[in-house]
Formats: C-alpha cells, sequence, structure tokens
C-alpha cells in the first residue's frame, strides 16, 4: 500500500536494505527527487558500493518505469519526474563514481543523436567512463551530423560515443559514420553506440566498432579497444 493510501509517513531510515530498495522504486516511479536522493545517501551510508547504488536501487527503479511506460501505463510527464528523481540521485553518485586523481586513460566524445532527447543512459556512461580513469566531453541531446564533427576537431578524442533511443533515431548513427568515412575520418576514432533499441548486429551493420549494451561493458570496451590500439601502433 501506498504511502497516500495509509496516510503514514514512511521512515526511509527505519527501512531495512531490501524494504528501502522497494520503497526507492516506488519513489522513483511518482517522481521524487528528494525521496531518492535520501535513499540514495542511507545506502552509502550503510556501506553500499556507489556503482551498486546506481545499478541496483536507480537503474532498478527505471526499468519498471520502462516497462509502465511501453505499456500506456505511465505516460511522458510522469516518466519526465522519474528521470528528474533518477537525476538526483545520479547527482550524488557522480563524485564517488569518479576516481580523483586517476591518471586518464583516454578521451571520449559522447552525445546523443539528432533528434533524440533521451540522455539518462549516456549521462550514466559519462559518469562511469569518469570513474574509470577517461576524460569525457558530453555534446548533450540532439547532435547532427557537425556537432559530432566539430567535437572531434577539437577535442581530439580517442573515443567518440553515440547514444540514441529511438527506433526512429538510431540509423542516424550512421549517417554520422558515413560522413566520417567519407572525410577520411573513421580511422582516427575508436566508435562505440548504445542505447536500448540497438544490438550488437545493428552495431556492426552501421560500421561501429562495438555496440555496448550497457555502462559496464562500455568501460570494458573502451579499455580493450584503446589497449588494442595503442599495441598495434607500437608494433607498427
Ligand atoms: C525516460 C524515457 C523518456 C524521457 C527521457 C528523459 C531523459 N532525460 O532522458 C522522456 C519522457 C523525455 C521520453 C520521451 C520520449 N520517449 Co522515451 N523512454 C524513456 C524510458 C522509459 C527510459 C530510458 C532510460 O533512461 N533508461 C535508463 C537508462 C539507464 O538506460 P539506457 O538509456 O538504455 O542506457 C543504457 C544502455 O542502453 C547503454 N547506452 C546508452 N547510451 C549509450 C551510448 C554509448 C556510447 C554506449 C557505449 C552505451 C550506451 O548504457 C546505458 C547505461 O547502462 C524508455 C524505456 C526503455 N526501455 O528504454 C523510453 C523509450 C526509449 N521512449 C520511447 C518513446 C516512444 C518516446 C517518445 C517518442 C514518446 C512520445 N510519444 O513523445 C519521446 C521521444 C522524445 C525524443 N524526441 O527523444 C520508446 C521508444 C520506442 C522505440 N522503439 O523507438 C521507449 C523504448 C518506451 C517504449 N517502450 O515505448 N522518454
Amino acid at each position: 500500500m501506498s504511502e497516500e493510501e495509509t496516510g503514514e509517513e514512511i521512515i526511509l531510515s527505519e527501512l531495512d536494505d531490501a524494504e528501502l530498495v522497494e520503497q526507492m522504486f516506488d519513489d522513483l516511479y511518482d517522481g521524487m527527487r528528494e525521496e531518492i536522493e535520501e535513499g540514495v545517501r542511507i545506502l552509502l551510508d550503510r556501506g553500499w558500493a556507489p556503482y551498486k547504488v546506481l545499478t541496483e536501487a536507480l537503474v532498478g527503479g527505471m526499468k519498471i518505469v520502462g516497462e509502465d511506460f511501453r505499456d500506456g501505463i505511465l505516460f511522458v510527464p510522469e516518466v519526465l519526474l522519474a528521470a528528474n528523481a533518477m537525476k538526483g540521485g545520479m547527482a550524488i553518485l557522480k563524485p564517488l563514481l569518479a576516481e580523483t586523481g586517476a591518471p586518464t586513460i583516454g578521451k571520449m566524445v559522447i552525445g546523443t543523436v539528432k533528434g533524440d532527447i533521451h540522455d539518462i543512459g549516456k549521462n550514466l556512461v559519462s559518469m562511469m567512463m569518469e570513474g574509470a580513469g577517461f576524460e569525457v566531453v558530453d555534446l548533450g541531446i540532439n547532435n547532427a551530423v557537425e556537432a559530432y564533427l566539430e567535437a572531434m576537431e577539437a577535442e581530439k578524442p580517442d573515443i567518440l560515443g553515440m547514444s540514441a533511443l529511438l527506433t526512429t533515431t538510431m540509423p542516424y548513427m550512421k549517417v554520422v559514420i558515413d560522413t566520417m568515412v567519407a572525410q577520411g575520418l573513421r580511422d582516427d576514432y575508436i566508435v562505440l553506440v548504445g542505447g536500448a533499441p540497438l544490438n550488437e548486429e545493428f552495431g556492426r551493420a552501421i560500421g561501429a566498432d562495438a555496440y555496448c549494451r550497457d555502462a559496464a561493458v562500455a568501460v570494458e570496451t573502451a579499455k580493450a579497444l584503446i589497449a588494442r590500439r595503442h599495441n598495434s601502433a607500437a608494433a607498427g
């Protein structure tokens, strides 16, 4: 039963871990940013690793929101509130995930493609990459090919990351990669792509170096591809 139904106020700190995570799923669903921020702090105080809070409490909760959005139970305004609550929790975790002082192992330019305003997954990838020692330049949402090209020219990253959450916007990734090929730039960068509707086959078909299903895989893949690049540069 929800808080409103019982009329009783739930004291988050009095719940055990499992109950608290359950409650956070409800609070995320209801777009309650302050409660989500409080829940994140409580879990951290109890010794939860930031990554565990992120994946089990926040991403877990967003999955439920996603399913009900898909099924027409939730609509855009509610999902925006949920996204806002999620961002509140992510903001607390961000500095903790970014190990300060770690040597930079590479640089990434990342952005959501043109026509697409989903940015939670992209932000999560940015956070995890920073935490793993990458420098990240985030171009935000709705990026046309020109924005990616300008950023690559200005920032000289090792990696270009593109995010798309819509089946209608994912083909735009190919537009960007094809333009890079046409301008003779494609081989200068590692191209990683991600977003819920993509898969490995799509990544291969559009000429990306890799599709990554989540932020953890993005970090592992980025590290592996950077190492391979350095090795082949040393050998060649
Ligand atoms: C939140 C959300 C919104 C919010 C976005 C808020 C924000 N600031 O991002 C709002 C309400 C604005 C929204 C709007 C719309 N949405 Co929406 N949205 C979602 C929802 C529920 C969750 C997405 C999310 O944040 N997931 C959580 C994150 C953590 O996961 P993720 O994004 O997949 O990211 C992970 C991986 O994919 C990967 N990854 C992601 N990007 C990248 C990039 C790189 C480089 C790498 C390596 C990895 C990587 O790593 C991430 C972290 O692990 C999804 C449902 C779903 N199942 O995805 C629908 C969903 C994506 N939306 C959908 C739709 C239809 C829309 C709208 C068209 C609705 C409308 N009628 O207006 C609009 C489109 C607006 C636009 N032009 O972009 C559909 C898309 C269907 C389709 N087949 O195309 C979905 C699938 C819902 C559904 N089933 O119907 N949405």
